[in-house]
């Protein structure tokens, strides 16, 4: 069956949880949120919902129940190659079932008809400084597009039904997700090197993207693991929340997208993974020279970025409290690639992962020590020889276009609502501080006073 056609049954399956869940349970308390949190960023407040992934703080993200081993155990390969498909990952993440190989053909056919980048784009973005950052270009260009939304046009259309929206959310959404990797190399190709061609041949998504921005053939793994890596992390970081804000208004994928884009591009979030290499590389001339690194250099290169009141790019996490296992699979796979094991970037990150945990212990304002995905990620793409760094956020913007377009096409089929949120004022929290709590909230819930 086409994925579209699994997907109409699976949604028509859920939706009674959903209308159950809010008829029978509806007010059922959850989580309860304290003023450090209203403050402090909503952290830990259980207040978004995706089946999509889910984070365990300790054991970190599963895609559709699964740990990224298995992920990448269950799901059908590309021809000759250890790991799966993006396309198989898209039907998996889209519907939660691992697809057999027909099926992924399928994917992959329609890929292919739906990656057709309009012209105008090409202008557009080659209309802007050359010296934009390329996460800019990514966003520009795919807004660009946004004139093309078959969901904005359906909703203009004046036959709008919510039962029918995701429909068109998924047609745009599908759209994105082939087109994005083509302006992505585009924009490589654009910024770095001159010999762009949008191939729209038989390979599959991470093998096309390898050969349009002029890739080895050991890279196409790469990219395949990549961009499944960085595709989904739950719903509550900046891209994928952004995302799913702004498409709560039912302003269109488009817009959505472009909108989660730009949070990624944020130095705390998805623009640490060029910050990385950019510590890493002022590092070795700052404090090595001519020398090797040495541990000691390390830690006193952290302390002095610490001492600076700098966050060290790469460590931490807002609900991570281990190590990220995206990081471990991109460490294994170093481990396990000849020539990459024993490059010296490499070598370094892995002194870095040796020592900065024990820095940021004892610093004491982390509450994670440990490294996240983008620790790791920069020193497989310096090897590769994309050098580029500044171009690396746009890899994890084109892997986050899964995760995104996925939740959004849920988020439509379920119905979920416009987010809204209700924002208070110092004083009342001056007030509320000084009485133990709100007073509504005593009143309502005893048992809610003094979290
Ligand atoms: N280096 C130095 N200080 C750090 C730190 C780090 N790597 N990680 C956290 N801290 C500090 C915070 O800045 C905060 O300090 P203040 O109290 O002065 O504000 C304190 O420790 C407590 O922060 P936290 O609760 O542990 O972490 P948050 O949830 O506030 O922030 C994150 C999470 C990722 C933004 C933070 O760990 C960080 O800035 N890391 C470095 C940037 C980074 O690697 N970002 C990528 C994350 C993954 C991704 O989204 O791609």
């Amino acid at each position: 069956m086409a994925l579209k056609e699994v997907l109409k049954q699976k949604i028509e399956e859920f939706r009674p949880h959903i209308q159950h869940l809010i008829k029978e349970h509806g007010k059922v308390v959850i989580d309860q949120v304290t003023i450090d949190q209203a403050i402090g960023g909503a952290r830990d407040v259980h207040c978004l919902v995706t089946d999509i992934s889910y984070l365990d703080p300790q054991e970190g993200i599963r895609f559709r129940g699964k740990t990224i081993p298995e992920t990448f155990a269950a799901l059908p390969k590309a021809p000759g190659s250890k790991y799966p498909t993006v396309e198989s990952f898209w039907y998996f993440l889209l519907t939660g079932d691992v697809p057999t190989q027909a099926e992924v053909d399928e994917v992959l056919a329609e890929w292919k008809v739906r990656q057709y980048v309009p012209s105008y784009v090409w202008d557009v973005i080659r209309g802007m400084p050359r010296d934009s950052h390329p996460m800019a270009m990514l966003s520009v260009g795919l807004l660009a597009m946004q004139r093309d939304s078959k969901f904005a046009h359906y909703y203009s259309s004046g036959k709008f039904n919510k039962m029918t929206a995701w429909e068109y959310t998924y047609e745009d959404a599908f759209d994105i997700i082939a087109r994005i990797p083509i302006i992505a190399a585009f924009i490589y190709n654009l910024k770095y090197r001159s010999d762009f061609q949008n191939r729209i041949g038989k390979l599959d998504m991470g093998a096309n993207f390898a050969e349009m921005i002029g890739q080895c053939e050991e890279y196409k793994d790469v990219a395949r693991m990549y961009f499944i890596l960085h595709s989904d992390h739950e719903s509550g970081n900046v891209s994928a929340h952004t995302t799913h804000l702004v498409n709560s208004a039912l302003s269109d994928p488009y817009y959505a997208y472009s909108a989660g884009l730009n949070g990624l591009a944020g130095p705390l979030h998805g623009l640490a993974n060029q910050e990385v290499l950019d510590w890493t590389i002022k590092f070795k001339q700052k404090y090595c020279g001519a020398a090797e690194p040495t541990k000691e250099l390390v830690t006193m290169a952290l302390w002095d970025t610490l001492k600076a009141g700098q966050v060290v790019p790469g460590y931490g996490h807002a609900v991570l409290r281990k190590t990220d296992p995206r990081y471990m699979s991109q460490r294994e796979f170093c481990l396990a690639t000849p020539g990459l094991k024993d490059d010296p970037l490499f070598k370094l990150v892995s002194m870095i992962f040796e020592v900065a945990p024990g820095v940021l212990k004892e610093h004491g304002k982390a509450k994670n020590p440990w490294p996240n995905v983008d620790a790791q990620s920069g020193v497989i793409q310096w090897y590769y020889g994309l050098r580029e760094w500044d171009f690396y956020t746009v890899l994890f913007g084109v892997g986050r276009s899964l995760g995104c377009m996925a939740n959004i096409t849920w988020d439509r089929a379920l119905g979920y609502a416009l987010e809204r949120p209700k924002s208070v004022t110092v004083s009342m929290l001056e007030k509320w501080g000084d009485e133990g709590g709100r007073p509504e909230i005593i009143a309502k819930a005893p048992t809610l006073t003094n979290v």
